[in-house]
């Protein structure tokens, strides 16, 4: 090959390279264990990635939830932790920069999401509700049904289908929305559970038109709605990207508008507001505010810390406004999508469009020949592991669990394999290695044989349940 034949990676994709805006300053070592060890390693855990030691992964995108790597500035607010049970000061600041950013009035601060689902769940469910959504999320439909509520999908059928190009593939479908209000009643509606990119559908947003479309037809019902607020930035970032009107506006402006549609927000802090740990609720109604006050002291600590340290809570309202940065957003959905374009280039199937924190490989035809109760998102994690190291977590038929009321599995039209990035952890070099394992196991797909389930627990299987190779 003549030397004016090779290309930067930015060049083969056609654009100018872009570049995180940030430098590493601290660096934590990784070591990839022998294939014959990483086999053990998997069959050891039962096929399932949730059960592996970190220390036998080399490149690890089960999730960017708790893995993105903290600023200097998150650091030092580390060291400036006020740790009195009542009223930190970190407490405020938090409360301040949720206000500041996401501009509803009360906050609650929990332990992570999960800890706010259940509050804002148990203070409004009542039992023989229904709660619409733009497709399900596993703890979040958890803590619906464990309130008494029943979870009603209407998301816009687009979202269930892979390869449809919809630009927002979160969007509500409101006919129908409109149907469920018909059939059940607004009195049994107690709130819209919003997600802004919808995880499971392939991290894809919803429209602000479609949010304030949603405003207008709850209004004329009286129906609330709240939003998951998890990956909320990066929906900001699809909005500036794709809708009219929004590509002069900031992601946090457009933050700030999308969350004014709705009366409040739980939070997995997880993701988007760059911390390892904590998660809050902020609702605009004081009576709300109220109930989950009171819980809060039950369930997870004081009102002021929820769970948190206060060395948390600083590192938490740094990472509030540090994730915002339209810069970073930008690089964080430019890796997914480098990745993403490496995979499409090879005809390799995921979902699209590329959507904000994950690329998700589409495992019905990634292994056709492979039936849906083997569990082919689950071997396709598996086999990825097995070839390099690389952790990724099922999104499929484990995922969906079973049906409570006839028992039977639930058979999701997305059975998919999640390679979720976390932020500003990895490199291009990283993403490259990534790629290059996944062709290896897509071209041996066709030797590949599926998963027999031998262990399954009873809430949310897909962490601990254990699978023998067929
Ligand atoms: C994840 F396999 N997500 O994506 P908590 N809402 C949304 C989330 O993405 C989310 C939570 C609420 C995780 C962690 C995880 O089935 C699983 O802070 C949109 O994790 O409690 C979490 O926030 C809950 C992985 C959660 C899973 C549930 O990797």
């Amino acid at each position: 090959m003549s030397k004016d034949k090779y290309e930067t990676m930015g060049q083969q994709f056609g654009r100018r390279s872009w570049a995180e805006p940030w430098k590493v300053k601290m660096v934590e070592p990784i070591k990839m264990i022998s294939q014959a060890e990483r086999k053990k390693a998997a069959e050891e855990a039962g096929y399932n990635t949730f059960l592996l030691r970190s220390e036998d992964v080399y490149i690890d995108l089960l999730t960017d939830s708790g893995t993105s790597a903290m600023s200097d500035r998150q650091w030092a607010g580390i060291m400036l932790g006020d740790e009195a049970y009542a009223g930190s000061r970190n407490f405020y600041h938090l409360e301040t920069a949720v206000q500041e950013y996401y501009g509803y009035q009360f906050i609650v601060p929990t332990h992570q999401g999960r800890g706010a689902e259940h509050l804002i769940s148990q203070a409004l469910i009542e039992e023989g509700d229904y709660i619409p959504g733009n497709m399900y999320f596993t703890t979040t439909r958890l803590h619906q049904e464990l309130a008494g509520g029943t979870f009603v999908d209407v998301i816009i059928d687009e979202a269930h289908a892979p390869q449809d190009q919809h630009p927002f593939k979160g969007n509500v479908d409101l006919q129908k929305l409109q149907s469920l209000i018909d059939k059940v009643g607004a009195d049994k509606i107690p709130y819209v559970s919003l997600a802004g990119t919808v995880n499971m559908a392939g991290g894809q947003p919803v429209s602000m038109a479609n949010v304030r479309a949603l405003r207008e037809l709850c209004n004329q019902h009286g129906i609330r709605i709240y939003l998951d607020a998890t990956r909320m930035y990066e929906n900001a970032f699809f909005i500036q990207e794709r809708e009219e009107g929004y590509a002069g506006k900031s992601i946090a402006q457009i933050l700030k508008e999308f969350c004014s549609y709705t009366d409040g927000a739980w939070m997995s802090a997880k993701k988007d507001n760059l911390v390892n740990i904590g998660g809050w609720l902020a609702v605009n109604h004081e009576e709300v505010a109220e109930k989950a006050r009171n819980m809060v002291v039950v369930y997870e600590g004081l009102h002021t810390y929820g769970g948190m340290a206060g060395r948390d809570m600083e590192a938490l309202a740094i990472g509030i406004a540090e994730g915002v940065n339209d810069d970073q957003v930008a690089a964080r959905v430019g890796q997914v999508r480098y990745l993403g374009d490496l995979l499409l280039a090879w005809n390799i199937p995921i979902v699209e469009p590329i959507g904000g924190h994950a690329i998700f490989l589409d495992a019905k035809r990634f292994y056709p020949h492979i039936p849906q109760d083997q569990f082919p998102a689950q071997t396709l994690a598996a086999e990825l592991y097995m070839d390099s190291g690389v952790r990724s977590m099922e999104r499929g038929i484990v995922s969906a669990g079973r049906d409570p009321e006839t028992g039977g599995h639930r058979y999701p039209a997305l059975e998919l394999t999640r390679l979720t990035i976390p932020r500003r952890v990895y490199t291009q070099a990283h993403m490259d290695v990534v790629a290059e394992s996944i062709k290896a196991i897509f071209d041996a797909r066709e030797q590949t044989k599926g998963l027999e389930m031998v262990y399954e627990p009873e809430y949310l299987r897909f962490f601990q349940a254990r699978f023998k190779k067929l």
